[in-house]
């Protein structure tokens, strides 16, 4: 039995029946019904009604490979016909997660050279809460085990990554949180840095929040602090330059442990294969998942600094954690081809020199100046545009985040998928990009732009 043999509407119906979706209003959805993506080439994904859609989202974050690489499928299926499936438990192991743990530690920051598999982001975060606490209890501190995270912040769904997180919405429903996490504010120099406030001095004053944090807990108490490098699902919120250097300073005079997730910005997005590179840092561990394989299998790496290595090594005993599919082996052989891919083609290279700067400028000239655009902001290839109602005073539509949905709602009807979180158009496209598809890009955002601006007056009058 293949789709085809279904129409939208009986698809639609039966995704009704049986299927809840992830983030979703399911009531909304059961009033909508869904759009079906049934395949997708290169940059391009295509709904069942053949609408051809430029995906500025590479997926969620992930299809860093763009789609349609029949190498990835082949990997895939000569590990299958081989070995579908062993376990890295009980002193196993399979060749494919041994050479992908290899190749890893030789692309990650000098002081990283060991990791742990997962299936996801989340249990990847999941695991590197364990670790850390673990590792502070194996030194003699169990009660340094406070960790710092930020508001907005997303680490993941499962209820350790929802704690993690910072998003409101997300600890409302948990029904209790992982205890001993706080939330110190985030580095959004658009909405939060005070008249006049230079970039770099907003930059050292959101450090000062974690500083405090460390201050008021007791930095004997303080295991941690987790960052993303890049905010991402909380708004491609980038920090100023003067954070991530402020922030290793303050978590090394504290003997607090850094943590960055970079299950967004790992293996090529921000122009260097780990935003640490990008932003020259040395994180003690690194969540990592998404762009691994590209998205052609569920699979997540945390890597492990040095420092937390050696004492679970030398001093842990048995560590009693560990997922099914922990190193599984057709999810590390894609991982394996998907790294090779990227090399092979300078994908990060050319997102640092060429398309990266390219993405920038053409955002700069041709996005900026728009009536609704209050800031375009990007790095190498992942970006935001906010939409504003009065670009001088930065004022907002109301209620807040309906402008961001209609422009992107007009972007998707004009070919061009893009995210709306707030009142943000987010963008993270494949890293296989040219200018040609960056120039196609921006002229379908300028017309959702006039398009939703026509709508807003509407509204407004
Ligand atoms: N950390 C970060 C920084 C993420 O972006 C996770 C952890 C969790 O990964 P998994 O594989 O468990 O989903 C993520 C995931 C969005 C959106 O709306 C973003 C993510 C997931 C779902 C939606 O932008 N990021």
């Amino acid at each position: 039995m293949t789709y085809q043999n279904f129409s939208l509407k009986q698809l639609q119906a039966i995704d009704a029946a049986h299927h809840l979706h992830p983030f979703t209003d399911h009531k909304d959805l059961r009033g909508a019904g869904s759009r079906m993506i049934t395949r997708a080439d290169g940059p391009f994904i295509y709904d069942s009604e053949g609408n051809e859609i430029l995906d500025g989202m590479a997926g969620l974050w992930c299809v860093n490979v763009g789609y349609g690489r029949t190498e990835l499928a082949e990997a895939a299926y000569e590990q299958m016909k081989e070995l579908p499936y062993y376990n890295s438990f009980f002193r196993c192991s399979t060749p494919t997660p041994v050479l992908l743990a290899a190749k890893i530690a030789a692309l990650a920051p000098a002081n990283i050279n060991q990791l742990f598999y997962g299936s996801s982001g989340s249990e990847a975060n999941d695991t590197a809460v364990r670790l850390v606490r673990h590792y502070w209890a194996l030194e003699g501190k169990p009660q340094k085990n406070r960790i710092i995270s930020r508001e907005m912040a997303y680490h993941g769904s499962t209820v350790a990554g929802a704690s993690l997180g910072g998003m409101e919405g997300m600890h409302s429903q948990l029904g209790g949180a992982v205890p001993n996490i706080v939330h110190v504010m985030m580095p959004y120099a658009y909405e939060l840095a005070l008249p006049g406030e230079s970039d770099h001095d907003f930059g050292l004053r959101a450090a000062k929040a974690v500083e405090d944090a460390i201050l008021e807990a007791g930095p004997e108490n303080v295991a941690a602090f987790i960052g993303e490098p890049i905010m991402g699902a909380g708004g491609v919120k980038i920090p100023p330059a003067s954070y991530w250097p402020e922030i290793q300073r303050i978590c090394r005079k504290y003997d607090v442990l850094l943590m960055l997730d970079e299950v967004i910005t790992g293996y090529g997005r921000t122009g260097s294969w780990f935003a640490a590179q990008t932003f020259g840092i040395e994180p003690d561990t690194i969540t990592t998942a998404k762009a691994l394989t590209s998205g052609y299998q569920p699979l997540s790496a945390l890597l492990v600094g040095d420092r937390i290595a050696s004492t679970i090594i030398e001093k842990g005993g048995e560590f009693y954690h560990g997922y099914t599919y922990s190193g599984h082996p057709v999810a590390c052989a894609v991982g394996l081809r998907n790294l090779e891919i990227i090399e092979r083609e300078g994908l990060v290279e050319r997102v640092k020199n060429d398309t990266g700067p390219y993405f920038a400028e053409a955002l700069e000239e041709r996005i900026a100046d728009h009536e609704l655009v209050g800031e375009v902001r990007s790095i190498g290839l992942m970006g935001a545009i906010e939409i504003v109602k009065d670009k001088a005073t930065k004022q907002r539509f109301e209620p807040a985040g309906s402008a961001a949905v209609v422009v992107r709602d007009h972007a998707i009807a004009n070919g061009m998928m893009l995210r709306a979180t707030g009142d943000t158009m987010i963008m993270s496209p494949p890293l296989i990009w040219t200018r040609d598809i960056i120039d196609m890009a921006c002229e379908r955002i300028r017309k959702a732009l006039d398009l939703a601006k026509d709508d807003l007056a509407r509204i407004r009058t």
